[in-house]
């Protein structure tokens, strides 16, 4: 067998457009919309010719692909690499890269920690810690939205929120992009990525312990499962391990994407402003739009059939949950805007099926509590340069986003 990208190569199915595009080139993940439509234009799948795998980014398809655990398997990696032909660089996730009935069982566990009632009572610290930021931006004016906002509040609330005894903001935010970027091809992003690796891995691996988790929060929660056998202590580690990969670069991109929108949108924080109800659906709104994790692969267990292509056992399919967000099919003629007011229901950001994302009342709570102070606060919000991207291989991020805010709109 062909191997490529740490996979089975394998040959285009009939009828699938053989498509040179690199979906992992830098240019590509900082300005992805394009590629987006000429993904879906190529619907239901397109055959990479540069890693010799499918893509799909139509909505439908990509909801079938994604949320068929039995056909797709996650076993094998979620990422470029067949976990079957090749070692992943770490112990692999036992919720995110494992299948039923494994997964039912972690899972079950993970989804107590971080249930709607765990983060109810966080979300009154999330709101004080919300309003002292949004407090000190406003004495400042001008500033970052990345550096001195987007990823500050997740780095205050979250480690909090699982409790840990020691923290280190720069290692988890460069922690998540690393679990993220090594999802991709061996390029420049990764190979960088990994580079952090023994500073950060050994830090991230010591904060699972059982004696580094204050009780009353999420991580201690999971040990009480192994203490109650429903799991053992390793698998309560690896299970703090996966809170600490996915909890906080994904969050920070979140606020960063929020205000983006909300700074290149006429009239959207005036709405946000006037009906507070109205940061729920902006929330929702602001992950379709942007689609904080843009894409994740799945692996055909056996040869089946999806919309009339023949996929055989093996093959890597990268799922565009960016392109998926932005169909005009699904979402309508101006599935591009930022439409404040959309209700988007059925969005793919936090996919779907029984790995759709088990954080997500967590993310959704701190981008409540960060917009809600937000609104009530800042009357006028505006860039102050242009924004940059930071491309990762499965993230869509911002590196800086220069802004500037004020209590009062102007005279
Ligand atoms: C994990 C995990 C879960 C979701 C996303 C993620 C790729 C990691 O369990 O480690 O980032």
């Amino acid at each position: 067998m062909e191997m490529q990208d740490g996979h089975a190569a394998i040959d285009p199915p009939d009828g699938v457009p053989v498509w040179d595009v690199d979906p992992y080139a830098e240019a590509t993940l900082a300005a992805p919309e394009p590629f987006y439509e000429a993904l879906r234009a190529r619907s239901p799948f397109a055959y990479l010719a540069h890693y010799r795998m499918l893509v799909c980014g139509g909505y439908d398809v990509t909801r079938e692909v994604f949320s068929d655990h039995d056909r797709f398997v996650s076993s094998r990696g979620v990422g470029l690499q067949d976990f079957d032909l090749e070692d992943p660089w770490r112990p692999p996730s036992i919720v995110l890269e494992v299948d039923p009935p494994y997964h039912t069982r972690t899972r079950r566990v993970i989804t107590r920690a971080l249930s709607p009632s765990a983060v109810r009572e966080m979300t009154e610290m999330f709101r004080t810690e919300a309003e002292r930021l949004v407090d000190r931006l406003l004495e400042t004016g001008r500033f970052d939205a990345v550096a001195d906002c987007a990823e500050i509040y997740p780095t205050t609330v979250f480690p909090r929120a699982v409790g840990l005894r020691q923290t280190d903001p720069r290692r988890l935010v460069d922690y998540g992009a690393m679990v993220f970027n090594a999802l991709g091809p061996d390029n420049a992003l990764r190979r960088a990525a990994m580079a952090k690796g023994p500073d950060i891995v050994p830090w991230i691996t010591a904060r699972c312990a059982r004696d580094e988790l204050i009780p009353g929060g999420f991580g201690a929660t999971i040990f009480e499962a192994a203490a109650k056998e429903e799991i053992t202590p390793e698998e309560a580690g690896m299970l703090v391990r996966s809170l600490l990969s996915a909890g906080v670069d994904t969050t920070v991109t979140g606020i960063g994407n929020a205000l983006w929108c909300l700074a290149t949108t006429p009239g959207a924080l005036e709405a946000l402003k006037a009906d507070p109800k109205l940061v729920r659906p902006c929330i929702e709104e602001v992950l379709r739009r942007t689609s904080p994790v843009h894409g994740f692969c799945r692996t055909a267990g056996r040869d089946t059939e999806v919309a009339g292509v023949q996929i055989v056992a093996g093959t890597k399919i990268l799922c565009s949950l960016g392109a998926a967000n932005l169909d005009p099919e699904r979402w309508g003629a101006d599935a591009g805007d930022f439409v404040v007011h959309r209700r988007p229901v059925g969005h793919l950001a936090f996919g779907v099926g029984v790995h759709n994302c088990v954080g997500q009342t967590v993310a959704r709570a701190e981008l409540d509590a960060f917009l809600t102070a937000f609104a009530a606060r800042v009357d006028v919000l505006e860039l102050d340069g242009a924004p940059v991207w930071r491309p990762n291989n499965a993230i869509r991020a911002l590196a800086t986003l220069p802004v500037r805010i004020a209590p009062r709109r102007r005279a």
